[in-house]
């Protein structure tokens, strides 16, 4: 059986991230992705000035009109939520359209680099996402999102292999089953820590850095993690981080050789074959 996952982020018109990434993702991945759209934006919020109708008052109506439709999930996936109730709300949808097996997928997208994105006004909204985070089965910050879930200033982090076991490690205990940490540097190489608070399996997995910036890129990591997880050749925890940095990075290198405007987001369009599963 096929499996359903949903994709609870923002869409964005211009530049690709969140849903413009996770359904042809998801899709390539051989899952059938259903939608549900946080708000709308004209662009990411890396353009300045782009519109933002925001879609909170929709979702309790959206999740109790899929119930009565009778969608039974395998997955729930969120990413950008564009208020501190939508935060509840992924925890609604999985609890109302979820199988009991349902996977939660969180990415607390809260900030990159240091930096906190401008949702991230308040320390209730983030005292949300550490809740939705306790109750999931897989979470995937970056450096900076790990710092924010633990209390720290979103600086405050280091590139070695032991904090970021250790980072990894505490937001297990405060209940998340397994952490990916995304955008790990070691010498001239970038990559991933993971930690399964089920199996205590950890490791690291590094690789090339392609030395350019894109938005957008840990919404592709998160969705090939899911798509990995979820789709048909259903691999390890190890196996499926190990998948999603390495086409990361080559969708980053394909771009910086296309020569297309960073903030344009990765040309992941012309590699999505490499991730269909064989028949
Ligand atoms: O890639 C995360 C993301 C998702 N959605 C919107 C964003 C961003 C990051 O900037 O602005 C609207």
């Amino acid at each position: 059986m096929q499996k359903k996952v949903a994709a609870f982020h923002d869409i964005s018109g211009f530049g690709r991230c969140a849903l413009t990434i996770a359904l042809p993702v998801l899709s390539a991945c051989g899952l059938y992705c259903c939608p549900v759209p946080s708000a709308v934006l004209s662009g990411h919020t890396a353009y300045p000035n782009v519109t933002f109708r925001d879609l909170t008052d929709d979702i309790d109506d959206f999740i109790r009109s899929w119930n009565e439709i009778g969608v039974r999930l395998d997955g729930v996936y969120s990413g950008y939520l564009g208020s501190e109730r939508q935060v509840r709300q992924v925890r609604a949808l999985r609890e109302t359209c979820g199988r009991p097996e349902c996977m939660l997928i969180v990415d607390p997208v809260m900030g990159d680099n240091g930096k906190a994105y401008s949702i991230v006004s308040n320390e209730s909204y983030i005292t949300a996402v550490r809740s939705l985070c306790a109750g999931a089965d897989i979470i995937t910050p970056n450096q900076t999102e790990c710092a924010l879930l633990l209390g720290r200033a979103p600086t405050q982090y280091t590139d070695s292999r032991e904090s970021a076991l250790d980072d990894m490690k505490r937001l297990v205990d405060k209940g998340a089953k397994r952490v990916v940490v995304t955008g790990m540097s070691e010498g001239e190489q970038l990559g991933a820590g993971f930690y399964d608070g089920v199996t205590g399996e950890s490791g690291f997995i590094f690789h090339r850095r392609v030395p350019a910036y894109f938005p957008g890129t840990g919404d592709l990591f998160t969705s090939v993690l899911t798509g990995a997880l979820l789709g048909r050749e259903c691999c390890t925890l190890a196996s499926a981080v190990e998948k999603a940095a390495n086409f990361v990075m080559e969708c980053a290198d394909y771009t910086m050789r296309q020569g297309t405007p960073n903030l344009e987001g990765v040309q992941f369009e012309k590699l999505l074959g490499r991730l269909i599963p064989e028949e």
